[in-house]
């Protein structure tokens, strides 16, 4: 097919592959070692990630998929959102986005190129559930199990996402969406389905991407669908009510999976590093997790509020049960998270709450998305943190990577030094986290390819893999070598 050609030459052009082993270099000499024989440095056994440590990719439906009226799929309230004037910023929709739903057979051969033997997907709900709820629709979901066959042909384990913000619009327009406990439980219905069918062959399902995000941006500042702009009070309800579908879609999976079925949230953390790594920093950026968390992952694994959250709150606090509160605190298996970014450094000081988060200053750099400030450390820190505070034993990191320019040079190659120069850093603070033993048991890179970034539209490229999406061809950047180089010797490249 096109891509075998097209990754060989391709590959070969931009890096010579040196074929090098999964390193299982012996422990025990503090000496450094000598240079291997096919002249790459050898960085001795703690450059290396503990065997069997899973190196994936992650996608999101709505971002990559397009035939938005394919199959019997309903509309989304991303469909909407983004048709609607002036919410995107180049005027763009994900109509097609990467046409991901009639290429996805080339897609796995692009992460099979990179030897990744995990993905992260998610299902789009609305293709399964047109009006959210109700009668299902068959052809919705044989598109995931055209998916699944393709992956379980190729070898990759697929991590399924329930959902990554792609509410069906049927839901908003009957019941407000999350701003009503009938889509915490429309929600765990969907779940239900899903994990009936597909967990056959899914043993790892992810309830809902980045709480937060979609609390905030969807519902807060009205900068991602549903667009909506609420009051502390209502923001408080409908944060609770995403962490209530989490909980039931727990309790949905484990219900209706197979034996054996795991399931947890992927949440994007807020990131508290230490400034200086002292114990009094770090036993703050503990404190400031924590608090900082306190109605997300800090619910989810506590079963209640902090009193800091809730006098906070005051009048505003969500109006919940002491069942909700059980529900939401449902046993998961592992916890994803998603780590782009520090969002605080923190240090300690002798206040009520323990800490001061530093003012970033202006001369912090960022990467081509203006949030986006690299801080690898944040990918030793934010793991580090959930095991300790919550003694979790599995972690999964379910996204990480940068955007970036991506210019094509000459010969056409994107050379993305910034984006490899991001992912070394990142990687390498990550090999420090399993050396020491937090229990990281894999690594999904955002993204496969690029695809539509949200508000961003096209304008903000995370891909490994450069789309052109007038035609939708697929090129390998060098940071694809890169990634390959480090999945083939389990350590950073
Ligand atoms: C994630 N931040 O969003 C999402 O899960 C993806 O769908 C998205 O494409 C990807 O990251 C890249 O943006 C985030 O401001 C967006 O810290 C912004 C932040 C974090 C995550």
């Amino acid at each position: 097919m096109a891509f075998k050609r097209l990754s060989r030459r391709q590959f070969a052009g931009i890096t010579a592959w040196s074929v090098v082993g999964v390193s299982s270099l012996s422990a025990g000499s503090s000496q450094a070692a000598p240079a291997r024989e096919d002249g790459s440095p050898n960085r001795g056994p703690s450059s290396s990630f503990p065997s069997g440590f899973l190196w994936g990719t992650a996608t999101s439906s709505y971002q990559i998929e397009g035939a938005v009226n394919e199959d019997g799929r309903g509309p989304s309230i991303w469909d909407r959102f983004a048709h609607t004037h002036g919410t995107i910023s180049d005027q763009s929709n994900a109509d097609t986005a990467t046409d991901h739903y009639r290429r996805y057979k080339e897609d796995v051969q692009l992460m099979k190129a990179l030897g990744a033997k995990a993905y992260r997907f998610s299902i789009a709900w609305p293709r399964v559930f047109s009006e959210g709820a109700g009668t299902p629709n068959p052809k919705g979901l044989d598109f995931y199990n055209r998916l699944l066959d393709e992956l379980s042909a190729n070898d990759i384990e697929p991590f399924a996402t329930l959902y990554h913000w792609d509410l069906p619009q049927a839901l908003q327009d009957r019941s407000g969406g999350w701003t009503s406990r009938d889509t915490s439980k429309a929600f765990a219905d969907y779940a239900a389905y899903v994990a009936e069918r597909l967990s056959d062959r899914v043993k790892h399902f992810f309830t809902i991407n980045e709480c937060s995000r979609l609390v905030h941006l969807g519902h807060g500042i009205g900068a991602d669908a549903p667009g909506l702009k609420l009051s502390q009070s209502e923001l408080n309800q409908v944060r609770h009510n995403v962490a209530l579908g989490h909980g039931l879609a727990v309790q949905a999976v484990r219900a209706h999976g197979r034996a054996g079925t795991r399931v947890g949230p992927a949440e994007n953390a807020v990131s508290c590093i230490p400034a200086i790594e002292t114990p009094a920093n770090i036993r703050a950026a503990e404190i400031a997790t924590r608090e900082l968390n306190a109605g997300y992952l800090t619910v989810m694994l506590e079963g209640k509020y902090t009193d800091v959250f809730l006098a906070q709150a005051g009048n505003d606090a969500p109006k919940y049960t002491a069942e909700d509160l059980r529900i939401i605190s449902s046993p998961i298996d592992f916890v994803g998270l998603n780590v782009y970014t520090p969002d605080h450094y923190v240090v300690a000081a002798d206040n009520e709450r323990g800490f001061t988060l530093a003012p970033f200053p202006a001369s912090f750099p960022h990467m081509n998305a203006a949030w986006l400030r690299p801080g690898p450390e944040a990918i030793y820190w934010v793991p580090r943190h959930v095991a300790k505070l919550w003694n979790v034993k599995s972690i999964y990191i379910t996204e990480n990577g940068t955007s970036g320019s991506d210019q094509p040079a000459a010969d056409g190659t994107v050379y993305d030094v910034d984006r490899i120069m991001y992912l070394r850093n990142y990687l390498t603070q990550l090999q420090r986290a399993t050396s020491e033993g937090v229990p990281v048991l894999g690594y999904f890179l955002w993204s496969l390819m690029d695809n539509f970034e949200w508000s961003d539209g096209f304008e903000q490229r995370f891909g490994l893999y450069r789309v052109d999406f007038d035609t939708k061809r697929r090129t390998p950047k060098l940071s694809a070598s890169f990634y390959r180089e480090t999945i083939a010797r389990n350590g950073v490249a």
